[in-house]
């Protein structure tokens, strides 16, 4: 017999414990804020995970695993999902064996993100399923759940949740027991699994075929609730905005959608028939909002633009529901982020300032360089695009400015994308050559010192079997100049170096490697 438990448990660890207990047999990702401590996680919790060096691999990974009849879990944040779209878009149509889900984390509000995009629009596009929980509880049932659904029906699902849901503890009830892993084995079945047009074309017809029916479910037995209230008002929500909207207006009557995509829109219009109005109360995108109103429900509000940015609470909803568009929540003044003291990557930074260079910068903590007091980083967009857009402008601006052009990339961020921009570099390399400085830190900073393919340890801090070096890399793929260099220790020689290399029409890969201060001291800790 088990026991029922009651734990206090984030929306994260929630979604470990129950892949855990869905006889998850393989857990993989990439770091990502506020999707990373899922895996952490699921490892203390005796499941195999996984640092992959990038999301798409995770995905890929995952793929391979639930085509072999393995329950796989794969982790991300909302750009991850990016990453990974090529493979997830062509997923739904082979569909799956055994069952994949994919936690895609979404930060509204970007409170560690260079967007705000809503998960749910791309997963729509792809033909995903989508599951939203509303707090830890449903966390844990709706990851159960999506592992079952995938199953059932034979498609990855998408588990979307949100900075508020990834991050905040709520009681989580649930009775400590474990599924069997399911057993493993290969059926050939090449119709279904090689996406060629002559299988992708049937393939595509019976994704939609299967999307017609998981709606079918969903609109009789998906987990979605509704609660009855005053007749003047019916809200319809999701995530943690249900949550802020039953705090805003614990009068009205809700329907709370649980199972997003498809969207149970015939039962959405049975609700709606009960109320004078209905306002969509959602996070991030108008995408219920805008599904609704296109199916013709007479009386769903159009949304005010003000509610697609930033994170909702409850004065925001409050202001939605009474067509406030002007509020504006008081700002809590708050220390800008900054580099660590003693930051490796302040001395890293500090030759390519003196030089005047024009940097093409990437993401991670060296990407608060851009800040004042350094103001040493030119731009920043998306991971590993520091290489091409540097190549880029090394091509078309005249030799003077094209000369001082460098791209800035961390460690971590190299190994997820920057190898296909250094193969760009020595295929076609601009006429002054290019310059790329790897800030190397020995760790993946920026998320909490997670481990990558170049620490020479895995996800739970082991020795890894092979570690990857980033000069070795280089040099094999053909990149003539070199150089390892301790940016604080070896702070003139680094500097001169990069000075001659930059005169110079050749091809060059300065590693400025010193470890981060928080990771030395985590190391020195034994943790
Ligand atoms: C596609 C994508 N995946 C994950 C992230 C989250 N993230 C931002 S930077 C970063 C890696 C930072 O590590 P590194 O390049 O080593 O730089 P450091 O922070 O250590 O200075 C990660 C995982 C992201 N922004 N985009």
């Amino acid at each position: 017999m088990s026991n029922l438990m009651r734990k206090l448990l984030s929306g994260n660890e929630a979604v470990a414990l129950a892949a855990k207990h869905a006889g998850c047999a393989l857990g993989i990702g990439y770091p990502g804020t506020p999707s990373t401590e899922i895996l952490e996680n699921f490892s203390i919790l005796g499941g195999s995970a996984e640092w992959a060096p990038n999301e798409k691999v995770a995905a890929e990974v995952a793929l391979g695993a639930a085509f072999a009849g393995s329950s796989s879990l794969v982790t991300m944040k909302h750009v991850g999902f990016n990453v990974s779209q090529d493979l997830f878009f062509t997923a739904s149509y082979s569909g799956v064996r055994g069952a994949m889900v994919a936690v895609v984390a979404d930060d509204p509000g970007m409170a560690s993100s260079q967007n705000e995009q809503d998960t749910r629009l791309l997963a729509r596009a792809g033909g995903l399923p989508v599951l939203e929980p509303s707090d830890s509880q449903e966390a844990y049932d709706f990851t159960k759940l999506a592992f079952k659904l995938s199953r059932k029906f034979s498609i990855p699902f998408i588990l979307r949740t949100t900075t508020r849901i990834a991050h905040s503890n709520t009681i989580v009830e649930y009775l400590d027991e474990s599924q069997e892993l399911p057993a493993a084995d290969y059926h050939k079945d090449i119709a279904s699994s090689v996406m060629v047009p002559g299988h992708a074309k049937p393939a595509h017809l019976k994704l939609r075929a299967k999307y017609a029916e998981m709606l079918a479910w969903n609109e009789k037995d998906g987990p979605n609730k509704t609660i009855p209230g005053d007749s003047r008002l019916g809200i319809i929500s999701s995530g943690v905005a249900y949550m802020h909207a039953r705090e805003a207006a614990p009068e009205a009557g809700f329907f709370k959608v649980g199972f997003s995509n498809p969207l149970p829109v015939g039962k959405i219009a049975e609700f709606a028939k009960n109320y004078d109005k209905c306002i969509v109360v959602e996070e991030g995108e108008p995408y219920m909002t805008e599904l609704l109103r296109a199916a013709g429900i007479p009386n769903i509000a159009e949304r005010e633009e003000v509610w697609r940015f930033d994170e909702l609470n409850v004065d925001r909803v409050k202001a939605q529901l009474s067509g406030d568009t002007q509020y504006a929540p008081k700002i809590i003044k708050s220390k800008p982020p900054q580099l660590c003291q003693g930051c490796p990557h302040v001395f890293s930074f500090k030759p390519l300032v003196e030089l005047g260079c024009i940097v093409a910068g990437d993401i991670g903590c060296y990407t608060l360089a851009a800040m004042k007091p350094i103001s040493g980083m030119d731009m920043q967009i998306c991971m590993g695009a520091s290489i091409g857009m540097g190549i880029g402008l090394r091509k078309v601006l005249p030799e003077d400015k094209a000369r001082k052009v460098v791209s800035v990339i961390g460690d971590s961020t190299f190994m997820h994308s920057g190898l296909t921009g250094l193969l760009e570099m020595v295929y076609n390399p601009p006429p002054t050559g290019h310059l790329v400085v790897v800030v190397d830190n020995s760790t993946t900073a920026m998320t909490g010192q997670q481990e990558h393919p170049g620490t020479g340890r895995k996800l739970d801090h082991t020795p890894a079997p092979h570690t990857v070096s980033i000069e070795e890399v280089a040099k094999a793929i053909g990149v003539k100049n070199v150089a390892v260099f301790n940016p604080v220790r070896e702070a003139e020689a680094m500097k001169r170096y990069i000075e001659e290399k930059l005169a110079v029409n050749e091809l060059t890969l300065v590693v400025s490697r010193q470890v981060c201060v928080l990771a030395a001291a985590a190391r020195a800790k034994g943790k």
